[in-house]
C-alpha cells in the first residue's frame, strides 16, 4: 500500500511541471517578492494595502525604492496617476492604489516601466450583480452568490464571508472597478430592510479600503411592498418621504453609499408608468431622495413597451423624449445594443443622442447569450467594436467610446458590466471567463485599450508559469502558448457569432435558458416579441427583420448618416445585414455567394474554428497546470459538440424556408431537426 501512495505522488510529480491550481487566485497569483522600500509620507488603510501590494509582489529591480506621493495636478483626472519608475504621483490615496497596481501588472507582464499619466475612461466603473437574496444568481453560471446566503433568510456575516469579499474586492482595483450593485435589478424589496442592510454595511465596510462603493437595485414599489403605505406613486407626498427617510437611514449606516440601480416599467417590475407617472418622475423622485447625501441613480433603459412594436425601437422611443428633463444625479444605463446582449447588434441609437442626459452603458460580461459558462468566449473584442462604432451624432468620429465618456459631453459618466462571478473556485465557472471580468474593469478604466493588448496582459497574468521566480517569458513560451492561446481568444467570440447567429441574425436561441439554438421557439399566446419567427422573419422569400422605411423603420433613430449607411444593401456591412433587412435568398453577398450559400458556410466556419480552439489548446499542454488545462479542455469539447448543434439545427430550420442544399463541400449535418428540438439540447 504505502508504495503504491509513494509512487502516485512520485508519479504525479514528475508529470506535472507546473503546479495544479483552482485558478481562484485569477491574474493576481504573483508569488514572487523581490526588496524593494516604500517612501510615503500619508498613513491609511488604502496607503496601507498599496504598500503591501508592492512589498509582496514586487518584481522590479531588487532593492529599488518607490515614493508614493498624494499631489495634486491638473493632469490627473479623478483617481488617475502619473506613473514614473520610482514614483506614484496621484490627486487621491485611491489613485496611489490604481497606480501601484497598474506598475505591478507591468512588472510581471515583463515590461519596462510605461511613464506616463494613467486617467479613467468612466468615474463610475461598475459591476452589476444579477445576485437574489436566496442566493441565486439570475443568469449565473458560476455557482451561488458571493454576497447572499441559499435561503435567503441567514444574514449572519462570517469569517469566510469577509475573506471572499475582500479577495473580491482586491480583484476589482487591480483593474480599477471602482463600485458594485450587489442584488439583482430584478430586485426584492427586502433588500430595504433594517435587518438586510446590516448586511450591505458589512459588505460595504470589507470592500471600503479598495475604494468600491456599493450599490443597490431597489424594487420601485418598495414602499407598498415593506413600508406598509398603500401606494408606490412617486408623486405621492407619503411615497416621496418614505424614499427620504430609507435614504437617510441606508448613509447613516453606509456614509459612502453610492445609490440606487433601478429597473422600472419593464419586464413585469413595477415602476412609475403603474400610477400614470412617467420615468422622469420616478427616476427624479429617487434622485432627490438621495442627492442631499451625494448618490445617485441610475435608471435602465431597458425597457418593452406595452405595445408590440418593433422591439429594437422602445428603449429610443420611451427615453429620447425626455432628453435633458432628468436631475443631474441620474444616468441613464442603456444596454449596448438595441434588444438584449445578443452575440452581435450594431449600437443602440440613444448612444449620442440623448446630448442633455448623462447615459451609461450596461455590457454583459456573464455570458448568458454566449454559452454561459462553458464556451470560451473572450468578450473584449466584442466591446471594442462597441465603442468603435460612429454614430456620427456630432460630427464623423463621434463614437460610441467619445460620446459616452466625456469627450464629447461634458457630463457624469459611468459604465456597467453585469458580472459572471459566483461561488466556484474559479470565481466565474470557466477559467478564461475570468478574462471577461479582468477585460471589462480594463476597458472601464481604458476604453481606447485594444483587446489584444488586453489579451496580452491577461495570458501573462493568468498563466505565467513561473510566480515563484523573476519574470521571463521564454521565446518557447511565447510563440507555443501565448501566441495559440492569444489567438484562439482574439477569434472566439467571430466563432460563436458564426455557429449561432451570423449574418446579423439575433434572438433565435431557446427561450428561457438561452443556452442551445431555438429558431422555431413559438407559443400560442405569448408576446409576439418574445418569439424566435418575430426576429428572423423567414419565408420563402429570404431572411431577416426589415427595419428600413419599407419595414418598423427603427433605422431612423440613428443618425441619417449612419441610417443610411446601414439602410442600404449595398452599404449595410454583412454581419449586420439580417438585423435591419429582410433579404432574398439569393442576394449576392460580397463573396459572390448567395445569401444561403454563404450562411451554410458562416455557421460550417464556426464549427470547424471550434474544432481549431480544441487543437490549439491540445498543443499547449506542457505549458498549463493540469487541473486548468483539463477543466479547459472538457469545456471544449462541449462548446464543439454545441457548436455543431447550432449549426445543423438553424441549417436544416432556415433550409425549410430557402428549400436549398446545403453545399457539398460542406460536412453534412449529424443531428436530426426532430431530435434537437426534443432534446433541447441537454440545457445545462
Ligand atoms: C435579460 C435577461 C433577464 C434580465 C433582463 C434585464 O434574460 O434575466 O432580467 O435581461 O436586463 O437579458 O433586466
Amino acid at each position: 500500500m504505502r508504495s503504491l501512495i509513494l509512487f502516485t505522488v512520485l508519479f504525479f510529480v514528475v508529470q506535472s511541471n507546473v503546479q495544479a491550481e483552482d485558478g481562484h487566485k485569477l491574474w493576481l497569483r504573483n508569488q514572487f517578492s523581490g526588496e524593494v522600500n516604500v517612501v510615503c509620507a500619508g498613513k491609511s488603510e488604502i496607503i496601507d494595502l498599496a504598500k503591501k501590494e508592492l512589498k509582496n509582489n514586487w518584481n522590479g529591480i531588487d532593492g529599488a525604492t518607490i515614493q508614493l506621493l498624494v499631489k495634486k495636478n491638473n493632469e490627473v483626472k479623478g483617481d488617475g496617476f502619473i506613473l514614473e519608475e520610482n514614483k506614484i504621483q496621484a490627486n487621491t490615496e485611491l489613485g496611489l492604489l490604481y497606480g501601484v497596481f497598474e506598475l505591478l501588472r507591468q512588472q510581471q507582464c515583463g515590461q519596462k516601466v510605461n511613464e506616463k499619466t494613467y486617467n479613467p475612461s468612466y468615474e463610475l466603473r461598475l459591476l452589476n450583480h444579477w445576485d437574489n437574496l436566496n442566493g441565486s444568481v439570475e443568469r449565473g453560471y458560476a455557482g451561488a452568490s458571493i454576497f447572499w446566503k441559499k435561503g435567503g433568510s441567514d444574514l449572519t456575516v462570517s469569517d469566510y464571508d469577509k475573506k471572499l469579499w475582500h479577495e473580491y474586492a482586491r480583484a476589482n482595483a487591480s483593474v480599477g472597478i471602482n463600485g458594485t450593485v450587489i442584488n439583482n435589478v430584478n430586485a426584492s424589496p427586502n433588500v430595504l430592510k433594517a435587518e438586510t442592510l446590516q448586511r450591505v454595511k458589512a459588505i460595504a465596510d470589507v470592500l471600503r479600503p479598495f475604494g468600491i462603493k456599493v450599490f443597490v437595485s431597489i424594487n420601485f414599489s418598495s414602499p407598498a411592498l415593506v413600508g406598509g403605505l398603500k401606494t408606490s406613486d412617486p408623486l405621492n407626498t407619503e411615497v416621496i418621504n418614505w424614499w427620504q427617510a430609507k435614504a437617510k437611514e441606508i448613509y447613516s449606516l453606509i456614509p459612502d453609499f453610492g445609490g440606487f440601480l433601478v429597473k422600472a416599467s419593464s419586464e413585469g417590475q413595477p415602476g412609475p408608468h403603474d400610477y400614470g407617472r412617467s420615468h422622469v418622475d420616478g427616476a427624479n423622485m429617487l434622485a432627490d431622495a438621495l442627492k442631499p447625501h451625494g448618490g445617485i441613480v441610475m435608471w435602465r433603459a431597458f425597457v418593452y413597451s406595452a405595445k408590440e412594436d418593433d422591439r429594437a425601437e422602445q428603449a429610443y422611443a420611451e427615453f429620447f423624449p425626455f432628453d435633458g428633463q432628468f436631475r443631474d444625479n441620474v444616468i441613464i444605463q442603456v444596454k449596448n445594443g438595441p434588444i438584449d446582449f445578443m452575440p452581435r447588434e450594431p449600437f443602440s441609437p440613444l448612444f449620442g443622442a440623448m446630448k442633455n442626459t448623462p447615459l451609461m452603458p450596461e455590457l454583459q460580461i456573464t455570458q448568458e447569450y454566449l454559452g454561459h459558462s462553458i464556451h470560451l468566449v473572450f468578450l473584449a473584442t466584442m466591446w471594442e467594436e462597441f465603442f468603435k462604432s460612429d454614430t456620427h451624432q456630432e460630427g464623423p468620429g463621434s463614437t460610441v467610446a467619445k460620446c459616452t465618456d466625456g469627450t464629447i459631453f461634458k457630463q457624469k459618466t459611468a459604465i456597467a458590466g453585469v458580472a459572471n462571478i459566483g461561488t466556484d473556485a474559479n470565481w466565474c465557472g470557466h477559467d478564461f471567463a475570468q478574462a471577461n471580468w479582468y477585460a471589462f474593469g480594463r476597458l472601464a478604466w481604458n476604453n481606447q485599450l485594444s483587446s489584444e493588448q488586453i489579451a496580452d496582459e491577461w495570458i501573462k497574468l493568468t498563466f505565467n508559469p513561473d510566480v515563484n521566480g523573476k519574470v521571463n517569458f521564454s521565446e518557447n513560451w511565447t510563440e507555443n502558448f501565448m501566441k495559440p492561446v492569444k489567438k484562439m481568444m482574439l477569434d472566439s467570440r467571430e466563432a460563436a457569432v458564426n455557429y449561432m447567429m451570423p449574418l446579423g441574425l439575433h434572438h433565435i436561441m431557446q427561450a428561457h435558458h438561452h443556452y442551445g439554438p431555438g429558431p422555431w421557439w413559438e407559443i400560442e399566446g405569448v408576446r409576439k416579441d418574445w418569439t424566435m419567427p418575430y426576429y428572423h422573419q423567414a419565408d420563402s422569400f429570404g431572411v431577416g427583420f426589415n427595419r428600413t422605411k419599407t419595414g418598423s423603420n427603427a433605422l431612423a433613430q440613428y443618425h441619417p448618416t449612419v441610417a443610411e449607411n446601414f439602410g442600404d444593401l449595398r452599404t449595410c456591412p454583412e454581419e449586420y445585414l439580417l438585423w435591419f433587412h429582410h433579404v432574398s435568398w439569393n442576394h449576392k453577398m460580397n463573396s459572390g455567394k448567395t445569401l444561403w450559400d454563404e450562411m451554410c458556410y458562416r455557421y460550417d466556419y464556426g464549427v470547424q474554428q471550434v474544432r481549431g480552439f480544441q487543437v490549439s489548446w491540445d498543443k499547449v499542454q506542457n505549458f498549463v497546470d493540469a487541473g486548468r488545462f483539463t477543466a479547459v479542455q472538457r469545456k471544449l469539447r462541449k462548446q464543439a459538440q454545441n457548436a455543431q448543434v447550432w449549426k445543423d439545427a438553424c441549417l436544416l430550420y432556415f433550409q425549410q424556408f430557402s428549400k436549398q442544399i446545403i453545399p457539398f463541400d460542406i460536412e453534412r449535418p449529424i443531428h436530426n431537426l426532430d431530435d434537437i428540438r426534443k432534446n433541447d439540447m441537454d440545457r445545462p
